[in-house]
């Protein structure tokens, strides 16, 4: 019959061998009575041995089970078996006073088959020969495995005697015990000590041959440093070990073998110690660790936790950092600060790419200003860093100095940090950033009448740049480098316009900026980039502004009668019934001129040349024959008239103020064709002449804010046409310039998408020119009845506006495939989006015309031949439908030269029949709209217009003005010709940004509807 104690044994087993509960059994087999919860812990709870440790409700839920299952092995046998007598009060049971008569019987391991374990008991008392060290370890599944050396001779037996907190002095008094013929075992135990003894044979005296135990742990080790004493604090596991605290010489970690000599002189039971032996600035290692010496003299260390302390000091501050580059030739630098005399501090100084990073930046602020030496290896604080500057330092009296440090290769700035070292703890001493600017190359100046441009190769490194706008005999020694006459943010400035702009501020903003008149001028520009308050300047580059020649003219009806009110300049007077052509010269009547230039005391000589029809005579094909009119620069400060009388079928023009060589033009007819005034020389003295209409200047504004203005907007052309990038450089120029004017802001459309990711990609695209790729054919997508992806081209993008003076409320963009233009059918994709459209822009690549296109060659990058535009407005009329059947009548055609910029290349090539075709001062040389808060210029617009048909005409697509005229496909007043140029520039320096020219002139047309 079992034992209850085997019973409860075996059923642990049964259940899963918790090692933890056989502590209990011998208790609670004393108690067989025990099978309640409360039961239980009251036993428990009474019990001397476990007073202090009450059973954990875990351990006492397993527990039950293994009692339940104990009694079900008896009730099965039908005997209540009970090793003691009932009445031996539970209280006095304790582990080391009692053994249960019978031995477990089925330990883990042990081969004890046929062993009777009451015959192995006896044991000697004095251990007769050495007892040798037992190793004990518990596995990691709870088992614990004990191994001893054998003895030789026949057949012995071992019996394992095991207790929690002390060695059993004999097999009766241990807690458990096994029996065993191999020399080790494996059981499940909570016991630590552990005792074995060998028998030669059955009833033999047993003699202890070894022992061993198990080991607990340093459980925690804690140290904090101050700066002349060391406090730390630990804790075991194991209360029967002693706690060892090892300490490593000053900077060196322990040795690999710790020797009574490194062991710190700890109290006996201490749990606490502070250590005084320290000097700021030192580190040490400490190791807590678990000792015990078992009987045969053999020490047993735990692993222990081993903690690195630095003690801390007060670092010094580095005063006088300071970081200097030759020269902006040289990458050297001379570094020098004041040395730390008299300090246990060291410097060190680093060098690392670029300006100060975030990180390094926070490392500064005040609040984190010191740091364990171990942040070092830490990534984040390498890259802060950099590398560390290896030259050697002099001592040099009050200075260190460290000459001749080579700078990292590479463009930019560099970023030098001074590191002071004391105690295992570092800080930042000092940063010092050295800019390295790039010098400015590739100066260029367009003038726009209008406004100017200076663009450059925007020069690495800087973030800024200095400009001066001095005479133009100045030179760059005499310039105040202190005070520049513009500081002009490269991100906030030269990014929104493409350039140094030289522009009046639009009305109510504040800025130092004006336009370039006549006077020629000595512009000097540098790029800067300062840090903290130190100024890096790259070398400067000078730009000659020649000056320019002003002619203004204006038409002007001649006063017929002293009295008559001087109403209506030509062409303009409103409510007028229009019978003679805008910008003719009437009969009676004269053009005023006015002229200032750098060129005063040389004259000025004029053509004046007269279409026979509406067209704006470009060429002298077809046109009047014409006269020159020679203008003495000095008379004319002020507007002067010069008369038209007319005698017979002759008109001659002559100066009221009769200049002493009256200049007679011949013209045949006042009454017809336009007439447009160019100058003779492109240029007087090197200085360029500038003809311009003073009207376009002066038109009153048009377009009040109207914020529920939508306007939807499609953008149409043949394939490479720059319809992409117009949107882009349109969205660029909303967002940063068109609001700007209107004092309001853009935002992509709730939720909208696509709206959100082009106004994202506007940035890189003006900064990198990262152009997007050529747009998808809506065929890919013409399965799904809605445009659901971002990529199909037939989603539109839409953008709302915000502010009280904004002229409209939205506008919602398409931009269509290139791909999709060549047929009907591809077109009728978008036949929805195409009818709705309140403005159609038709982009019209001029590169893509053969005349153009010959003219150019080797000039410029030809974007390869695609459709021929003219079909593509041929399909875009059929989709639509007929005029009358269309449902959206205010539907505007904007019929829109691309690439302006090429264009005017093209044209200006010695071997073009255009060369002067484009003189300056013309509509399309000009972009009045620019800087203004008029929407629309509609004197502006006409001459545009009129230009842009004679120049396709010129180019032989008169047809594309056929189709203006002809009413009966799109109708006349809704379709207007422009210019545009989405870049500015060739693409070939794309890294200088953008700056479009008249992008905004069709939106400004469509919005014109307002006012009617
Ligand atoms: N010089 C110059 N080139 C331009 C301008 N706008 C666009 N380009 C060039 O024209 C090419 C075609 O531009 P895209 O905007 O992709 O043309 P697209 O009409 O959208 O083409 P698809 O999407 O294929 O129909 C690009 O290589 C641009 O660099 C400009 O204003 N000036
Ligand atoms: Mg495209």
């Amino acid at each position: 019959m079992a034992s209850y104690f085997s019973n409860l044994k075996n059923a642990n087993a049964e259940l899963g061998s918790d090692a933890t509960l056989i502590k209990y059994f011998v208790l609670v087999s004393k108690n067989p009575d025990v099978s309640t919860a409360d039961e239980l812990r009251n036993l428990i709870s009474t019990s001397k041995r476990f007073a202090e440790a009450p059973l954990p409700t875990k351990d006492l839920a397993a527990l039950l089970k293994v009692i339940k299952r104990a009694k079900s092995y008896e009730s099965a046998e039908g005997v209540v078996a009970t090793e003691q007598q009932a009445d031996m009060p539970a209280t006095e049971v304790i582990a080391n006073e009692v053994t249960p008569e019978k031995l477990p019987e089925r330990p883990v391991s042990p081969a004890d088959e046929g062993l009777d374990t009451s015959k192995y008991k006896t044991v000697e008392l004095i251990p007769k020969g050495i007892v040798a060290n037992a190793t004990v370890s518990r596995e990691a599944d709870g088992i614990v495995q004990i191994a001893w050396a054998e003895v030789k001779g026949k057949a012995k037996v071992y019996r394992v005697a095991a207790s929690s907190d002390k060695f059993p002095n004999n097999v009766m008094t241990a807690e458990e015990s096994w029996v065993t013929k191999e020399s080790k075992l494996s059981v499940g135990t909570s016991q630590a000590f552990f005792r074995i003894y060998v028998f030669d044979s059955e009833e033999a005296t047993g003699t202890l041959v070894a022992e061993g135990r198990l080991m607990g742990e340093v459980g925690l080790f804690e140290l904090e440093s101050y700066s002349e004493r060391v406090l730390m604090r630990w804790e075991s596991t194991d209360p029967s070990s002693k706690v060892t605290i090892y300490k490593s010489d000053p900077n060196k970690p322990l040795p690999a073998r710790l020797t009574d000599a490194k062991a710190l002189r700890v109290p006996e039971g201490a749990v606490r110690f502070e250590d005084r032996d320290v000097v700021s600035g030192q580190t040490f290692q400490y190791r807590a660790q678990l000792e015990w010496v078992s009987s045969s003299g053999l020490k047993i260390s735990s692993k222990g936790l081993t903690r690195e302390v630095a003690i801390p000091g007060d670092i010094p501050s580095l005063e006088g950092f300071r970081v200097t580059r030759r020269s902006a030739q040289e990458d050297l630098v001379d570094i020098e600060y004041l040395s730390l005399n008299g300090s246990p501090a060291a410097v060190k100084v680093y060098q690392v790419d670029g300006p100060p990073s975030e990180t390094l930046q926070s490392m500064r602020a005040v609040g984190s200003d010191t740091f364990p030496i171990k942040n070092l290896e830490q990534p984040e604080f390498q890259q802060a860093l950099g590398s560390e500057i290896k030259v050697e330092a002099e001592i040099d009296g009050e200075l260190t100095r460290i000459n001749s440090v080579p700078m990292l290769a590479g463009e930019g700035s560099r970023t030098y940090v001074a590191v002071v070292f004391l105690g295992g703890s570092f800080r930042v001493g000092a940063v010092q950033v050295v800019q390295r600017v790039a010098a400015i190359q590739n100066l260029e100046l367009v003038d726009f009448f209008d406004y100017q441009l200076l663009r450059l190769d925007l020069p690495a490194g800087a973030t800024m740049l200095q400009v001066w706008e001095k005479n133009a005999d100045a030179t760059w020694d005499s310039v105040d480098k202190e005070v520049a006459d513009r500081l002009v943010d490269i991100e906030d400035e030269y990014r929104r316009y493409g350039g140094v702009v030289f522009a009046e501020p639009v009305p109510g903003q504040l800025s130092d900026r004006h336009r370039l008149r006549d006077k020629p001028k000595k512009i000097f520009v540098r790029g800067i980039s300062v840090f903290d308050g130190i100024k890096h300047a790259g070398e400067h580059a000078e730009y000659d502004f020649p000056g320019r020649v002003e002619v203004r003219y204006k038409r002007v009806s001649k006063p017929q009668q002293e009295k008559e009110k001087p109403t209506g300049f030509f062409g303009f007077g409103r409510g007028k019934t229009q019978t003679k052509p805008d910008t003719a010269i009437p009969q009676g009547a004269g053009l005023q001129f006015q002229i200032s230039g750098a060129a005063d005391s040389e004259d000025i000589r004029l053509h004046l040349v007269q279409a026979k029809t509406q067209d704006f005579p470009l060429t002298k094909d077809g046109n009047l024959s014409v006269d020159q009119l020679k203008l003495q620069a000095g008379k004319y400060r002020t507007f002067t008239d010069l008369l038209v009388s007319e005698t017979g079928s002759q008109t001659s023009f002559a100066s009221s103020e009769k200049p002493q060589q009256p200049q007679t033009l011949k013209v045949v007819s006042p009454q017809i064709g336009r007439v447009r005034v160019t100058p003779f020389f492109r240029e007087v003295s090197g200085t360029p002449v500038f003809v311009v209409d003073e009207l376009m200047s002066n038109v009153r504004p048009d377009a009040p804010g109207n914020p529920s203005k939508r306007l939807s907007i499609a953008l149409v052309g043949a394939k490479r046409s720059g319809k992409t990038t117009y949107a882009q450089a349109l969205l660029h120029y909303i967002e940063r310039q068109f609001t700007e004017n209107f004092a309001s802001r853009v935002f992509p459309g709730e939720g909208d998408e696509l709206a959100k990711h082009k106004l994202e990609t506007v940035h890189n695209f003006v900064k990198d020119g990262a152009l997007p790729p050529g747009t998808k054919s809506a065929r890919l997508f013409s399965s799904s009845a809605e445009a659901v992806e971002l990529d199909d081209p037939r989603r539109g993008a839409k953008f709302e506006f915000e502010g009280a003076h904004t002229p409209l409320g939205s506008i919602e963009l398409f931009d269509l495939a290139g791909e999709d233009m060549d047929s009907v059918e591809d077109l009728q994709l978008y036949a929805e989006q195409l009818r709705a459209a309140d403005l159609i822009i038709f982009l019209l690549d001029p590169m893509q015309i053969q005349t153009v296109e010959t003219v150019a060659a080797g000039r410029l990058a030809m974007p390869g031949r695609s459709t021929d535009p003219f079909v593509v407005l041929r399909n875009l009329e059929k989709v639509l439908g007929p005029v009358e059947d269309r449902s959206n009548k205010n539907q505007k055609l904007a019929i829109t030269i691309s690439k302006f910029d090429a264009l005017v290349r093209a044209f200006e090539s010695e071997a073009s029949p255009f060369k002067d075709a484009l003189s300056k001062g013309m509509a399309v040389t000009r972009d009045p709209n620019a800087f203004t808060r008029h929407a629309y210029n509609s004197y502006d617009g006409r001459e545009v217009d009129a230009e842009v048909r004679a120049i396709l005409k010129a180019l032989g697509q008169d047809a594309f003005s056929a189709i203006a005229q002809d009413g009966s496909r799109f109708s006349q007043e809704n379709v207007k010709f422009f210019v545009v140029s989405a870049l500015g520039h060739d693409t070939r320096n794309r890294a200088n940004g953008i700056s479009s020219f008249r992008i905004g002139d069709p939106i400004r047309w469509a919005l014109q509807d307002q006012i009617k």
